[in-house]
């Protein structure tokens, strides 16, 4: 079912890269290409009975995947999308964390000393369960494809998206290298949940599939409330008098979700992992945070990687993100 080749990275554990063999995953997922040919760099821990155990999870009618490529507003999008499903249970989103009301499906095999196996605590959770995932579509749970469960995808531009990992992996102790050897990585593949673009292509291709809600980090920036309609519907969910919408807004407001340990994860990775003491797991939540943070050289490789993978496509950038 799986092939998988081991890789030299940065990382702070062996990495592999990932792959489906055979044509079965084209049974399954919506849209027909070859997805043989789609890579995804995991912790060695990933391949194996992990990779079996994903794959045959059993999906519930009402669950809800919130999937991304790491660093692409994933967390923001969680608190959202649980509070939506949990009739807007502040009282809970203030004494609980996200990362307990939402569990990471693959995290076992990237943190250590969890309490417990992160598929266990899937298969654990109460309905409605909201799980999150950075797999690329082929890798995830084939039921989820089969059963059409809801997916939330949210996507952010590559540059920033490059900006958040790089600081995210590095202050986290997950790789260790400078920030150029990590642009070439990023771009080489050689970066856990790489390769980036067909992660976001290939969902971006499906975004109109009735069981997917495609979104962006640049949307979610220029209009939540916008963003917020649409998911209730998506979701099913009772639409918000002005007043429910307005403390929905006002709870997911960037300074208001970092100031709170429920949601900004910086304590708890500190006191659980081995961070380092300058750690921020929510740093500044902008769009084109790279402006001022990429140099020259580095934008312009990653522009021309993004227009060369992109052409094959006929896409452009700002088609998928709008106007930086
Ligand atoms: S992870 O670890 O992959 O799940 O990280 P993820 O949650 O996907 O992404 C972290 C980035 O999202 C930013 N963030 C927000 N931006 C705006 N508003 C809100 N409420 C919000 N919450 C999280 C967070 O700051 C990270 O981006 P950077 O650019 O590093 O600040």
């Amino acid at each position: 079912m799986f092939a998988c080749e081991s890789l030299e990275t940065s990382a702070t554990f062996p990495m592999v890269r990932l792959r489906c063999a055979g044509d079965a995953v084209n049974a399954w997922l919506p849209l027909q290409q070859d997805w043989s040919s789609r890579i995804c760099v995991l912790p060695e821990r990933y391949s194996g009975s992990f990779a079996n155990r994903v794959d045959a999870l059993q999906t519930r009618q009402d669950d809800v995947f919130v999937v991304t490529f790491m660093k692409c507003g994933t967390t923001w999008m969680q608190e959202l999308a649980w509070l939506l499903l949990n009739q807007l249970d502040f009282k809970r989103a203030n004494s609980s964390y996200a990362m307990e009301r939402s569990i990471f499906l693959e995290y076992s095999t990237i943190a250590a000393n969890l309490p417990m196996d992160s598929i266990d605590a899937c298969n654990q959770m109460p309905s409605p369960r909201l799980i999150k995932s950075h797999l690329p579509a082929q890798l995830l749970p084939r039921q989820l494809w089969q059963q059409k469960r809801k997916i939330i995808y949210v996507a952010r531009n590559p540059k920033d998206c490059v900006v958040s990992s790089f600081h995210f992996v590095n202050g986290s102790g997950l790789w260790k290298g400078d920030f150029d050897t990590f642009v070439d990585d990023f771009i080489n593949n050689k970066i856990l949940y790489t390769s980036y673009w067909t992660h976001i292509v290939d969902f971006w291709r499906m975004r109109h599939e009735p069981h997917i809600f495609f979104v962006t980090y640049e949307q979610m920036k220029r209009d939540l409330k916008q963003v917020i309609e649409q998911l209730s519907a998506f979701l099913g969910v009772n639409s918000l008098n002005a007043q429910q919408m307005e403390q929905l807004l006002q709870h997911l407001k960037f300074d208001n979700m970092k100031q709170s340990k429920y949601t900004n994860l910086t304590g708890l990775l500190k006191e659980t992992q081995n961070v380092s003491a300058d750690f921020e797991f929510m740093r500044r939540g902008i769009v084109g945070s790279f402006k001022d943070e990429l140099s020259v050289e580095q934008r312009q490789k990653l522009d021309a990687w993004t227009a060369e993978f992109l052409s094959a496509y006929n896409l452009k950038e700002s088609d998928i993100f709008g106007q930086l």
